[in-house]
């Protein structure tokens, strides 16, 4: 076979130009000499070895050329349907102009274009390489496509049974949804049977109790109610700010009881617009009110605190700040953990450390300072700060000489180690005489206790001041739409919630009756007139019966009998600067204002408010469908963080993390390198990508993985961002390009702009139909 290599064309470059060129021009073998004008002139006159065109492509096709690839140029590039070319058969590209057939030139591989036996067929030899790579392309096709079916078909499968899976999960948490209504329902139904039976025993003590509240006009009324919120604040041991007692008794007049998350719908729904503005209030204290008062646990007090600061003493609840689901998480059922403050919001922080008292409040309670009610107490408060001051100064006397009279024993040792120097009988020194100076001696002990009784007094009113005023803030907003009846019952029930009695009543009736104002106020300063009620009661007449009722009148008259026989301390009633004596102790009932005592359990209010004390919550069912609905929702809680693991394995719901039907799968988390120069690159699907210098380190992010996409050739291409920051230049990100290959990995790695690095993988997830299509690998089976 006659067959000249490319190489050979080497010793062509090696003729000298300037002699003359001899080459065998036909088959004969005969050379002829060619011209210098033919030399590269485009036409091959010497087709065994081509040395005349060694510049052009002339001669190839001819013997000395391998022959056209099948894919190679049209010869005649002039050929038209007019003047037809010769298609040689095996080379569907190749047409040869006609002149060029029996030419004794082989052109076609097969020498089809010349007479039998002229030409070698080289066919063979000439599309080996053509052939051998489209055989290796066919094989890795092949391969890709048949791991890439295997792998989807295994993900498919995986597929339905995570989603068959999540199915029968997502039933459960249905039938786990059913049960938590039902139990939910359990608890309303619970609570609103409970709320009607407080409310329905609320009527009922103020229907009882008719006599004492009817004959009240509706200003009357709301003064018994802030008046009695000031006592209850200073019999309470509770350290909220506001009135609970009136928060307790609107619950009642509203008519719920205990609350959950869904109580704030409830309220708004269930309730009148006449008791919106306690259903209001109620919302702002919200939340197992009754364990406040029941069980009075830390948390529960700290909650009436907390939406305190919510109650902005405009006239006006900040809707804003109010959240019911707010302190779900802050708040465990049973314990309460004191906030700290890297745990709490702002505004949570804010609350706890505002128990100041506001502009607003503080205008309030100077106005409850004028009231008659209050007298004593304001007394009370200046008198005993004019006391507390003389106090400080005896105490400050004695501290100061006793440091003198220290200071002196010191002179005086240092005196007489000087004495002992001198000569005897010199005089005394003067330190001698100091020491005989008198030093008043004080119970400083007995004077700090007055003091401190003194303060948890002054500390007592204070607070009284601030729920009497919080109940005044209250009706400022509400008197429009309270009814007179709901009033009754507020009123009733703030002298319930606020452990009130018989005689309490009769302390505050005798402020708020105008029919009182007189007699009262003459005997306020006398020692006689010590105790806060006046002896003996007087009833009036309203409504032409006797007021107060006949129950009172009777507990207010054994208190003054009890009273004559108390003995009063005659110094204890004294006008202020009458004298200059400090009491050695101090007793109730000092400058006029005694500490009221909680209502004793012989009281008479007691059986009119027997009714809702003895109604008892079912605590016990409560506790167990609340039990109940935590635990399912625990078991909710661990489902759905399956079925989301679920879902996460297999792409998510619909697969659409997993790329191309699920094609990711088979390299989901898997990471792929290569070297290029001094880095080695490292690409993880799903997670990041790195570049890496020497063996240490974990190298330099070059981002996180965004996802797959196919751009506008239907290539694969993977996406990783938000990498490390160029210096001076952008975030540093990855391009994986990927084609079809038998195995995944990266073939090659490139930085074409600063930071910018781009990618070569070949991976059989590319080896699909579409690829087949491109390639022209229909025909193949896959
Ligand atoms: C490092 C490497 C390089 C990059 C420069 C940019 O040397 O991450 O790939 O080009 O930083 O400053």
């Amino acid at each position: 076979m006659v067959h000249f290599h490319l190489l050979c064309l080497g010793l062509v470059f090696s003729v000298s130009s300037a002699s003359e060129l001899k080459c065998a021009t036909g088959l004969d073998g005969k050379e002829a000499v060619i011209p210098e004008s033919w030399i590269n002139d485009g036409y091959c006159d010497c087709p065994f070895d081509g040395k005349d065109e060694p510049n052009t492509e002339a001669c190839s096709g001819s013997t000395s050329w391998p022959g056209l690839k099948t894919d190679g140029v049209v010869v005649d590039a002039a050929s038209s349907p007019a003047s037809p070319g010769f298609q040689c058969s095996k080379q569907t590209k190749v047409i040869l102009p006609l002149s060029r057939i029996n030419d004794g030139i082989c052109d076609c591989c097969d020498g089809e274009d010349e007479a039998e036996g002229l030409c070698p067929d080289i066919c063979e030899e000439l599309f080996r390489e053509e052939r051998e790579a489209r055989e290796k392309l066919e094989k890795n096709f092949k391969s890709g496509y048949n791991k890439r079916k295997h792998d989807l078909y295994n993900f498919k499968k995986l597929r339905q049974e995570k989603l068959q899976e999540a199915v029968e999960k997502e039933a459960e948490i249905a039938s786990i949804d059913k049960e938590e209504s039902e139990a939910q329902a359990s608890i309303d139904e619970l609570r609103d049977a409970y709320a009607k039976e407080r409310k329905a025993a609320a009527n009922l003590m103020a229907k009882s109790l008719a006599d004492l509240v009817d004959p009240l006009s509706e200003d009357e009324l709301k003064k018994l109610i802030i008046h009695s919120c000031q006592l209850a604040g200073e019999v309470s041991d509770e350290d909220a700010d506001t009135c609970v007692a009136l928060r307790l008794s609107a619950l009642d007049t509203v008519g719920s009881a205990w609350s959950d998350d869904s109580y704030a719908d409830d309220v708004e729904m269930e309730f009148s617009t006449d008791d919106q503005d306690i259903a209001e209030m109620l919302l702002q204290n919200s939340i197992e009110t009754y364990s406040v008062k029941y069980t009075l646990d830390e948390s529960n007090r700290r909650r009436l605190d907390e939406y305190h600061g919510d109650y902005d003493y405009d006239g006006e609840f900040d809707d804003d700040h109010y959240d019911p689901h707010d302190d779900e998480d802050d708040y465990g059922e049973e314990s309460y953990e004191p906030p700290s403050p890297s745990k709490y919001s702002d505004r949570k922080r804010k609350i706890y450390a505002s128990r100041d008292v506001s502009e607003k409040e503080q205008e309030v309670i100077d106005e409850l300072k004028g009231s008659k009610f209050s007298e004593s107490r304001v007394k009370y408060l200046t008198r005993s700060k004019i006391l507390e001051e003389k106090i400080n100064n005896v105490l400050d006397a004695a501290e100061e000489a006793a440091k003198a009279k220290e200071e002196a024993a010191k002179a005086k040792e240092i005196g007489e180690w000087d004495d002992l120097n001198k000569e005897e009988g010199e005089a005394e020194s003067e330190s001698d005489v100091a020491e005989e100076e008198e030093v008043p001696t004080i119970d400083t002990e007995a004077y700090n206790a007055i003091k401190e009784t003194l303060e948890a007094t002054e500390r007592k009113i204070t607070k009284g001041f601030r729920w009497g005023a919080s109940a005044k803030l209250f009706f400022s907003k509400s008197s429009s739409t309270t009814t007179l009846d709901g009033l009754k019952s507020l009123a009733i029930g703030t002298l319930l919630h606020g452990n009130l009695g018989a005689t309490h009543v009769w302390e505050v009736l005798q402020s708020v009756l105008p029919e009182y104002e007189q007699g009262a106020e003459a005997s306020s300063d006398t020692c006689a007139a010590a105790l806060p009620i006046s002896c003996p009661p007087a009833p009036i007449t309203r409504k032409g019966i006797s007021y107060p009722p006949s129950f009172i009148v009777t507990a207010v008259e054994a208190l003054c009998m009890e009273q004559a026989t108390m003995d009063v301390d005659e110094s204890t009633c004294a006008e202020e600067g009458a004298s200059d004596e400090i009491p050695e102790s101090v007793s109730d009932g000092l400058y006029g204002y005694f500490s009221p005592s909680p209502r004793q359990e012989t009281d008479p209010l007691m059986a009119f408010f027997s009714p809702l004390l003895l109604l008892k919550a079912d605590k016990d069912t409560y506790d167990k469908h609340m039990m109940t609905k935590r635990d399912l929702n625990t078991n909710k809680k661990r489902i759905e963080r399956l079925i989301t693991d679920l879902y996460k394995d297999i792409g998510g719901k619909d697969g659409d993390g997993m790329g191309p039907s699920g094609e990711l799968y088979s390299m989901a988390n898997e990471c792929f390198s290569v070297d290029a120069g001094k880095y080695t690159y490292e690409t993880c699907i799903f997670k990041e990508a790195k570049q890496k210098e020497g063996s240490g380190g974990g190298g330099t992010g070059l981002g996180k993985w965004t996802g797959m996409e196919l751009d506008e050739n239907g290539t694969r291409v993977m996406k990783w961002e938000n990498g490390q920051k160029c210096w001076n230049g952008p975030m540093r990100s990855a391009t994986v390009y990927v084609t079809c290959g038998p195995e995944t990995k990266l073939i090659s790695a490139d930085e074409p702009d600063t930071c910018c690095y781009v990618f070569e993988m070949e991976s059989h997830i590319a080896c699909d139909e579409a690829y087949k299509a491109k390639m022209g690998l229909d025909n193949l089976e896959g």
